[in-house]
């Protein structure tokens, strides 16, 4: 194929895990080795990226808000789109430009909003048109977690059994629209870039971590009380299981060696803070969940926001406080970056 003017552009948002992904059953494959739940957050933290192949691109490029991006980001990006083009029967180099809502400086950059909206614009700018199932397939070869933002509302990403990850894909469990009451109220504790990557991290924490291994046993009880307090929408059975599984992640880390550790200080108050504020109301308000670095992601309901938002900014080391809903999957756009 060597049509001209083949450009897409696609919007991806950020999904945070309620069930999380740490470790794979095989890396060659980038194949997870247990299933995650997620929510897909709406357009507050969403990426916008438009891709075009053209004979006049001598090489890929990749500029992110405006700027040139870093090389191994842009390495990151043209290994991805090898894929696609291999997928196409495609050889012209790209041009992509892609843009955040969210202020990079935030430390909220997050590779799930980014492969989840590459993998759409780049397939779509060569004409092939996949469904739900393949194009979250396609994602997580760039990033795991982009597997999950491929759909929007409560999203499971399978990490099935098979050897060549047919059976591992990512499926919506419970639509936006049983979510409209959701808030995640985001506290901002380090805009930094974390010290160790996911990838290199989960690494470690499979090869040495006594914990991993009863992680693993145990986590598949966890994943089905989960489904059934989502399919309830049950946020008194969610509270609890989501602050417990992410405190289950985090001993992994802490029980790897060299230790991983990614929460800081503040984390730990936030932990206190909801644990507080919990008690106070006599049920849970507020559940909190952390990802690979110190940032709080709290999980409310809107009835709460505020008073959860307020407690959050009043804990020491707290830079500042954002809050989202829950949204969409990939969506293609009309509206080209250039
Ligand atoms: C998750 N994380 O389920 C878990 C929880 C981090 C902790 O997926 O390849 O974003 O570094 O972009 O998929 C982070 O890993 O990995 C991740 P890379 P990815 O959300």
């Amino acid at each position: 194929m060597d049509l001209e003017g083949m450009k897409a552009t696609a919007s991806a948002r950020s999904n945070i895990a309620i069930i999380k992904y740490w470790g794979m059953r095989d890396y060659s494959l980038g194949l997870p080795s247990n299933s995650s739940i997620s929510f897909t957050m709406d357009d507050t933290l969403s990426t916008t990226t438009t891709v075009e192949f053209s004979r006049k691109c001598p090489r890929d490029s990749l500029s992110i808000d405006g700027r040139p991006a870093e090389p191994n980001e842009t390495a990151r990006a043209s290994q991805f789109l090898n894929i696609v083009r291999k997928m196409a029967g495609v050889r012209m180099r790209a041009k992509i430009a892609s843009r955040n809502t969210f202020p990079r400086s935030a430390g909220m950059a997050s590779s799930a909003s980014a492969f989840a909206a590459l993998a759409c614009a780049a397939t779509n700018a060569c004409g092939i048109k996949l469904g739900g199932k393949e194009l979250s397939q396609l994602a997580m070869l760039g990033s795991g977690s982009a597997s999950r933002s491929v759909f929007g509302g409560c999203v499971e990403w399978r990490a099935g059994a098979k050897a060549g990850g047919s059976d591992c894909y990512a499926r919506q469990i419970s639509k936006k629209e049983d979510w409209a009451h959701l808030r995640n109220a985001i506290a901002i504790v380090d805009s930094g870039k974390k010290a160790i990557g996911s990838r290199e991290g989960m690494e470690i924490t499979a090869r040495t971590s006594e914990l991993f291994a009863a992680r693993l046993k145990t986590i598949g009880k966890r994943i089905a009380e989960m489904k059934g307090a989502v399919a309830r929408r049950d946020f008194q059975k969610m509270a609890p299981l989501i602050m417990r599984e992410s405190a289950n992640m985090h001993a992994t880390m802490l029980d790897s060696w060299p230790p991983i550790i990614y929460l800081k200080e503040p984390s730990f108050a936030i932990m206190r803070k909801i644990h507080e504020l919990n008690s106070a109301h006599g049920k849970y308000v507020a559940a909190y969940t952390f990802d690979a670095g110190p940032n709080a992601h709290v999980y409310t309901t809107k009835r709460h926001e505020n008073d959860v938002i307020a407690a959050l900014r009043g804990v020491g080391g707290v830079k500042r406080v954002l809050s989202c809903g829950i949204g969409d999957g990939t969506k293609i756009s009309e509206n080209h970056l250039f």
